[in-house]
């Protein structure tokens, strides 16, 4: 009875709650707060899975939401706001966290790639936070291979970590092993950190889940769960990239054929075709996969619980995010890296209840890269000059400011690596899509050496949500090509993404745009 037990949870937060909503209204909150002892800005509690898609949570609707609900993180869409257009600037899990944690596009920051670390000399949000007074830590995953700088504490997973008894590594002491599942020992840690820090100072905690990252290992307490069910499927999990580039089609992210048995935990049978093996793969994946975030969902709600017991649900900025999206078997596909939707679209909820209204839904563009600065903006802190994106505190408060952007940039730099999806560039607008596979691998690392043929895609996404048709060669969408060429030219040169240093792909540029 999660939606009862939830209710009455929010109603026994009482009269104080209730103050403090109505002084905030008056404009003095303040004081308040700083009279429950958490100083004059809200805290941070910042929640991100790995890899956890927007269709897997049930407050955003979709076909997954009767068979596999997240009660816990649905709280947060409850008693806040959802954001519907969230989305990364480059669909990859070490990329995206140098982004948020910089507010600076990956050309800038440097992590271009799974393999490149982040500089801890460089500015990032976590040490503006502490120049403003606060406590921070990070916990769970980290994968910037460098040891995090900005935090008073953390302890993070090596590399990507193992779902079962993983070794973490402290901050001055250095990889000890623990035993358990991954997601509750991370959410040990973040409780254990918040019930000893200094309730004088705010604080900004990140709480970064490894799951529900490949290779999708459940807790034993849900390795049973769903077994009876049949898993809906996405309309187009069988997919043949008709109408498409050639990168739709050559991509080897697809359900079953590019799976192995870890993924699947048993043999592939070798006697199925294309499709059945897609529908019996596609099965086994998401079952593990929704395993993976129900121990997630549990979690969430005891961090949630924390809060409301400790008083401090109404002065803490609450966010559960993913570090970017994730194919469920749209277009046959796991994993991410492509601009198309799902694997763009990041999952954002967020609860700050003097600020955001519950039950409120935005739909404008928010990235990334606009996450640090709107932390700093709660924490009234001016954000450094050289972070890219922009608060979107407004936005959350029901005000998008008129001027808010339009469009959004995007670029993938790791050509054909691992799952074969060539680099691009794009842009997307609330109507439309336009990519640019520029064939060149541009010495990355991690990055395939082998040029392939540049292709363009355009999509309609009012009328074509799934992408299934490019439209980028019919005449009735010339115009509008041209147009978005030229808004795509402007973005790329505003983010200060030149392309300077690679005189080959200036050429191919020349030649194809
Ligand atoms: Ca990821």
């Amino acid at each position: 009875m999660p939606l009862r037990r939830d209710f009455l949870r929010t109603v026994g937060l009482g009269a104080a709650a209730a103050l403090v909503m109505s002084k905030t209204r008056l404009g003095e909150p303040h004081r308040l707060f700083a009279a429950q002892g958490a100083g004059r800005h809200p805290n941070i509690l910042y929640i991100m899975a790995d890899d956890h898609a927007a269709q897997a949570i049930s407050a955003y609707g979709g076909i997954l939401a009767r068979v596999a609900p997240t009660p816990n993180i649905d709280r947060l869409a409850r008693q806040g706001m959802r954001l519907d257009n969230c989305f990364c600037t480059n669909s990859i899990c070490t990329p995206s966290r140098g982004v948020i944690l910089t507010g600076q596009y990956s050309h800038i920051t440097g992590v271009y790639t799974l393999a490149t670390p982040l500089d801890p000399e460089r500015q990032n949000v976590a040490k503006c936070l502490q120049q403003a007074g606060y406590q921070t830590a990070i916990f769970g995953k980290w994968h910037l291979y460098k040891d995090p700088s900005g935090f008073d504490h953390w302890n993070i997973l090596p590399g990507q970590g193992v779902y079962h008894d993983p070794v973490l590594i402290e901050k001055d002491k250095g990889r000890q092993k623990h035993t358990g599942y991954v997601t509750d020992i991370i959410t040990d840690l973040s409780l254990e950190w918040l019930k000893k820090r200094d309730p004088r100072k705010p604080f900004f905690l990140m709480c970064h889940h490894k799951a529900p990252h490949r290779p999708w290992e459940p807790v034993a307490r849900h390795a049973k769960w769903l077994d009876d069910v049949t898993i809906p499927e996405p309309p187009n999990l069988l997919d043949h990239y008709e109408n498409r580039s050639r990168a739709a089609a050559n991509a080897t992210l697809k359900v079953g054929e590019n799976m192995n048995k870890t993924d699947l935990k048993t043999e592939i049978p070798k006697d199925l075709d294309r499709d059945a093996l897609r529908k019996w793969a596609y099965q086994l994946y998401l079952k593990d996969y929704l395993r993976c975030i129900r121990a997630v969902d549990e979690n969430v709600g005891r961090l949630l619980d924390y809060l409301d017991q400790a008083g401090l649900a109404q002065n803490t900025v609450v966010i559960y995010t993913s570090d970017q999206g994730f194919f469920l078997g749209e277009h046959g596909y796991f994993d991410k890296r492509f601009i198309y939707e799902e694997s763009l679209r990041m999952p954002f909820l967020v609860r700050y209840p003097p600020e955001i209204a519950a039950g409120s839904v935005n739909s404008g563009l928010i990235l990334n890269v606009d996450f640090a600065e709107t932390f700093l903006d709660y924490a009234g802190r001016p954000a450094p000059a050289d972070m890219q994106g922009r608060s979107f505190r407004s936005n959350l408060a029901g005000k998008t400011p008129a001027d808010w952007r339009t469009a959004m940039y995007y670029r993938y730099w790791m050509h054909l690596a691992d799952h074969g999806v060539p680099a691009h560039y794009g842009i997307r607008t609330h109507k439309h899509k336009l990519i640019f596979y520029y064939g060149l691998p541009l010495d990355m690392a991690g990055a395939v050496k082998k040029p392939t043929e540049p292709e363009w895609e355009l999509f309609d996404l009012e009328k074509d949500p799934q992408e299934m048709k490019n439209v980028y060669a019919d005449p009735a969408y010339a115009t509008v090509g041209k147009e978005l060429k030229a808004e795509l030219r402007r973005l790329k040169d505003a983010v200060g993404d030149s392309d300077a240093a690679y005189p080959d792909l200036i050429e191919v540029t020349k030649k194809w745009w």
